[in-house]
């Protein structure tokens, strides 16, 4: 059979191809065995490959897969590629190398990381940027929330899908959890929980909607690795996610805004008129559907509840679902967007939370970054390639 592939000649990101495009190809790979999936995300992940084409190995943020040209963002400290897009590759690559037999995508990534985990880091923390061709840190900046995210889920999961195998991904999960704890996590004088920002040494006391993943982040990694720690990390789930909640009731809509501030005056609530939007995101209702599956405390699915309700109070609209501008206004500014995440993640798991356990379950399937689910090696819809057996 011919095929023919008609190429987009423009810059896209890598990172949201990857999780956006990949993942779900994947996905669909591993429910189906339709080899028409595999063999497009083949297609795809060679197109990919230049971007890795840089000095250290580390690839750029972005490419043009028509031409194969890739740079990174101006912005992006002087040029650096950004942690929570090198570093959320690992979980697409790597399964693609197993259902194909070729080991090309996973060496990248596999390289990827151990450049990362070779480099010096201030105080244990990984920094948001990196230049790919010295391979030096750039501004320490140090976030769980917004350009860090990612790269401590796909940690913690790449052990997790690799059927805990993979020994260096949870060795530096634990080892970057660890430094999270002890540098970026505080309580408030109100008795909840947050995970700061750090400009080099300095304090934040904010956090982001994006940082809200962390609690069900804490839980998985308290389940999986069932030790001495677990007892202790399941509890900074439990608060974190607590907070989260928090900045979504301390508003008028129970919807929660883009960040939320501690001071000695105001506790989870956006400070910042230009932060206090909500577009459709997940990362709440993410760690309500993990923390419910793994600890089955029936608040998670009350708090979903007001959050479905929520939704379809202020973010619904004749066409579908919008975010708003104001989540402290109840007649907010709608921004007329309907985020392709909201189907793939906001809904997936508030529709998971009120779902049987047997249906996705967290033993067979990890979510990758865009919720697109892979699985974990031993479930047999991984379809190990016989070559890599
Ligand atoms: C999603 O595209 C992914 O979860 C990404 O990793 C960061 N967050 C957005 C949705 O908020």
């Amino acid at each position: 059979m011919i095929t023919m592939t008609m190429v987009v000649n423009s810059e896209i990101s890598l990172f949201e191809a990857n999780i956006r495009f990949m993942g779900s190809l994947l996905t669909n790979y591993a429910l189906t065995g339709d080899v028409m999936f595999r063999d497009k995300a083949v297609q795809l992940a060679e197109r990919m490959l230049p971007a890795f084409q840089t000095e250290t190995g580390i690839p750029h943020s972005l490419i043009n897969l028509h031409t194969g040209m890739s740079r990174n963002y101006g912005w992006a400290s002087g040029g650096c590629s950004i942690l929570s897009e090198l570093g959320t590759m690992h979980l697409e690559f790597s399964y693609l190398s197993d259902i194909t037999g070729n080991p090309v995508f996973k060496s990248k990534v596999e390289h990827v990381r151990s450049t990362l985990r070779s480099l010096e880091k201030p105080k244990g923390l990984y920094p948001n940027f990196i230049h790919p061709r010295t391979g030096k840190w750039g501004l320490h900046h140090i976030s769980l929330g917004a350009l860090g995210d990612s790269f401590y889920e796909y940690l913690l999961k790449a052990w997790i899908q690799s059927g805990k195998e993979d020994t260096e991904a949870r060795e530096m999960y634990e080892e970057a959890i660890n430094a999270i704890i002890d540098h970026m996590i505080f309580k408030s004088p109100g008795g909840l929980t947050y995970v700061s920002d750090l400009k080099y040494d300095k304090v934040e006391h904010k956090m982001g909607h994006l940082a809200c993943f962390a609690g069900g982040m804490f839980a998985l990694g308290a389940k999986a690795m069932d030790n001495d720690e677990s007892r202790n990390h399941m509890a900074y789930a439990a608060e974190l996610t607590r907070t989260c909640h928090e900045s979504y009731d301390r508003s008028v809509t129970k919807l929660g805004p883009e960040t939320f501030h501690f001071t000695d005056k105001t506790e989870a609530k956006c400070l910042k008129n230009g932060e206090k939007y909500y577009i459709l995101r997940p990362e709440t209702f993410e760690s309500y559907f993990i923390l419910w599956r793994l600890t089955k405390d029936p608040k998670y699915r009350e708090w979903g509840w007001e959050a479905v309700e929520a939704l379809e109070k202020h973010c619904r609209v004749p066409g579908g679902f919008t975010g708003i501008s104001n989540v402290y206004s109840v007649d907010s500014a709608k921004d007329d967007v309907q985020q392709s995440y909201f189907f793939a993640e906001t809904l997936k798991y508030l529709y998971l939370l009120f779902s049987d356990d047997n249906l996705i379950s967290l033993d067979d399937w990890v979510f990758n970054s865009e919720a697109h689910m892979l699985p974990i090696k031993g479930n047999p819809l991984y379809r190990q390639a016989p070559t890599t057996l």
